[in-house]
Formats: structure tokens, C-alpha cells, sequence
């Protein structure tokens, strides 16, 4: 989803950039003016190569200051949008000192007065720029993790309706966005499954409404939260127009429900404007005697019936007279 394409490391960037000047061959009636355009060719086709393949990472910079809210902050969270410059700002150095070098090398082996003088010059050139590449091997390295990272960053449009089902973890949020939505995200038997932002779609009325999933939150101060429950603060802070909250009174995922009733009065706090919709899950194996909307997302039971109070929710929070938008 995120536009940084694949990042190599700084051996496979030298290796491709010399493989691809030994096919460079300049063109001559003699052979010292074969070989000095042949050395120039070659050291033209390096600072080429380097300097496509690090611009791409570099011309990812803009993008990211076009980035939505939610992105920029789900950014920041994962990576750290300063953390990113200064990988970005590092490889673009080295695509500028590679480009200079080996258009003054070009330059010089085509002046060259051998072909032994052209072979050195070459020679030299391509020892400093697998230097300055393997300088930035680091920062490529970083580069490549923070992409992995990066990559799982959801595509979403903000004017969707959205409803963000959060919780403690293992109560069935991914088991219930797979009930409700097209979004296939894992389930598993144990908590701390979701690590990032899942999303899924469904439709009703010929409009569209996006469901995401977040990872498990627990109840304690922001400061305390990991990479992952903060994923979640993001969502709910950017993309929630109504929160389906659930609980699993069966504590079959491991949390006794007062725990979880904490956890209900943090996220009503911190987000005071959203609505909250609080749904207990798992009633197939036990079912409490609340006035809470019951489901099982295991066996599909109330799900509709949750999804139609969201949707209630989210129209009677439209203002008077925007339409909510359509499917094309
Ligand atoms: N019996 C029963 N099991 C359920 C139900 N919903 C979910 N589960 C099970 O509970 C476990 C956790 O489900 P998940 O959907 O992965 O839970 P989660 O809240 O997304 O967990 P994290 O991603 O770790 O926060 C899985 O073994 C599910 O099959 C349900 O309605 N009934
Ligand atoms: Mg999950």
C-alpha cells in the first residue's frame, strides 16, 4: 500500500549497477577510442543506475507529505516520520555523490591517453562508488525494515463510513470484522494475533462502509502501550465514526471482564465525540444477562443486527443533507 518500492541491499545495488555497465561498450574506429568511450559509457551507465534506483526511494518523500492524518500518524507510530527523512536524506547523499563522481569519471576516461589509463580511471571510479554505497549500507538496511513495516499501512479513504471494532485482545474483533466485512484477517486462539491495521468492506444500499479490525488493547496508560495497541489509538482516533467495543464475558481470551469494563471507560474518555457501541461476543459459550447486544462471530449470531445499529448510528451522526457516499 505504500509507495517504497523493494529496497535492496548495498551489494546487490552495486552489484546491479556494475553488471549492468559491463554491457556498456563504446564505439571507435581504434582501440584507444574504444576504450575510452567504453570506460566512459561504463561509468555513465553506473551513475545511472544508482541514480534511478535511490531516486525512487528519495521521490517517496512527497508522498508522505501528502500523507492523510491517519497515515501520517500510523507512520509515525510504526517508524517515525524523522527516522524515515534521515534514511531518505542519507541515500539521497549518496545518489548525489555517485552521479557527480561518474560524470567526472566519464569525463576524464574519455580524455584518457590510453586504453590502460581508461581501464584505471574506471577502475578507481568503481571502487569509490561501491565505498559510498557501502556507506549507506545501514541506512538501506533501515530503509528495508522500515518498508516491511510501511507496507501493511492500509490505503483508506477518509470520507468512508467507518466503524472500528476495538477491545481487549482475544475477545473475537478479527473473528467479528471476518463475520461482517470482506477483510480476512487472522483469528487465532491466543491474544496479541492482530499486530497492525486490517480492513474490510461491506456494502449496504448501494453505499459502501469500511470495518476495521485493530490489534488488542489492555488497559493501561498510553505511555505504556506498544507499537501495536497504539496502531489502535490511531484508528479509533482518525477513522472512527461509530466503535463497536467488545467484550468476551465467557474471559475464555484470558481477561476477567472488570478489566475489560476499564478498558470500555479509557476509550470513552479518550474519545469523547464517538459513539460506542458495546456488544459482548462469544455467546455461544456463555451468555450474561446485561442489556449489551449479544453476538457470536464464531457462528454469525447477532452480527447483522450489530452492523445495522453502526449503521444507524454513523447515518444519524451525518450532517443534515450530506449523502453518505455511494458506490460507484
Ligand atoms: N466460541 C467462540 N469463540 C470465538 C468467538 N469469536 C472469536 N472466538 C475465538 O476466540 C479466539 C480469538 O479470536 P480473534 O478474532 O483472533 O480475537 P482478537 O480479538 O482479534 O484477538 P487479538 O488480535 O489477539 O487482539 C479465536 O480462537 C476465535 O475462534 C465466538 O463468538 N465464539
Ligand atoms: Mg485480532
Amino acid at each position: 500500500m505504500f509507495p517504497i518500492p523493494t529496497v535492496p541491499t548495498a551489494q546487490e545495488l552495486i552489484d546491479k549497477a556494475l553488471r549492468r555497465a559491463a554491457k556498456a561498450t563504446g564505439k571507435g574506429l581504434t582501440r584507444q577510442e574504444r576504450a575510452r568511450r567504453g570506460s566512459a559509457a561504463k561509468m555513465n551507465s553506473v551513475g545511472d543506475t544508482v541514480d534511478t534506483t535511490l531516486k525512487k526511494y528519495v521521490e517517496a518523500v512527497p508522498s508522505l507529505e501528502r500523507l492523510g492524518d491517519f497515515q501520517r500518524e500510523l507512520v509515525e507510530t510504526l517508524v517515525g516520520v524523522g527516522n524515515l527523512k534521515h534514511e531518505l536524506g542519507a541515500i539521497d547523499w549518496c545518489r548525489n555523490q555517485v552521479v557527480r563522481l561518474c560524470r567526472h569519471s566519464a569525463r576524464q576516461a574519455g580524455r584518457a591517453t590510453s586504453p590502460e589509463e581508461a581501464l584505471r580511471i574506471r577502475k578507481a571510479a568503481y571502487g569509490r562508488v561501491s565505498s559510498l554505497i557501502r556507506q549507506i549500507g545501514p541506512n538501506l538496511e533501515s530503509l528495508a525494515a522500515m518498508r516491511a513495516k510501511l507496507i501493511r499501512v492500509p490505503d483508506i479513504d477518509p470520507e468512508m463510513p467507518t466503524i472500528v471494532v476495538a477491545g481487549y485482545p482475544n475477545v473475537g474483533k478479527s473473528q467479528f470484522v471476518r463475520a461482517v466485512s470482506s477483510g480476512k484477517p487472522d483469528v487465532a486462539p491466543y491474544p496479541f494475533t492482530t499486530k497492525g491495521i486490517n480492513v474490510g468492506h461491506f456494502e449496504r444500499r448501494y453505499t459502501r462502509y469500511l470495518v476495521v479490525d485493530t490489534p488488542g488493547l489492555l488497559d493501561r496508560p498510553m505511555e505504556k502501550r506498544n507499537a501495536n495497541e497504539r496502531q489502535a489509538v490511531v484508528a479509533l482516533r482518525h477513522l472512527a465514526d461509530v466503535i463497536v467495543f467488545l467484550f468476551d464475558p465467557s474471559e475464555t481470551c484470558g481477561y476477567p471482564m472488570p478489566l475489560q469494563e476499564r478498558l470500555l471507560a479509557e476509550v470513552r474518555e479518550a474519545f469523547p465525540g464517538v459513539p460506542i457501541l458495546e456488544v459482548e461476543n462469544k455467546t455461544d459459550l456463555s451468555r450474561s444477562d446485561s442489556p449489551r447486544q449479544k453476538v457470536s462471530a464464531l457462528t454469525g449470531e447477532g452480527c447483522k443486527e450489530v452492523v445495522d445499529e453502526a449503521l444507524a448510528v454513523i447515518t444519524r451522526r451525518a450532517p443534515a443533507g450530506a449523502p453518505l457516499p455511494r458506490v460507484d
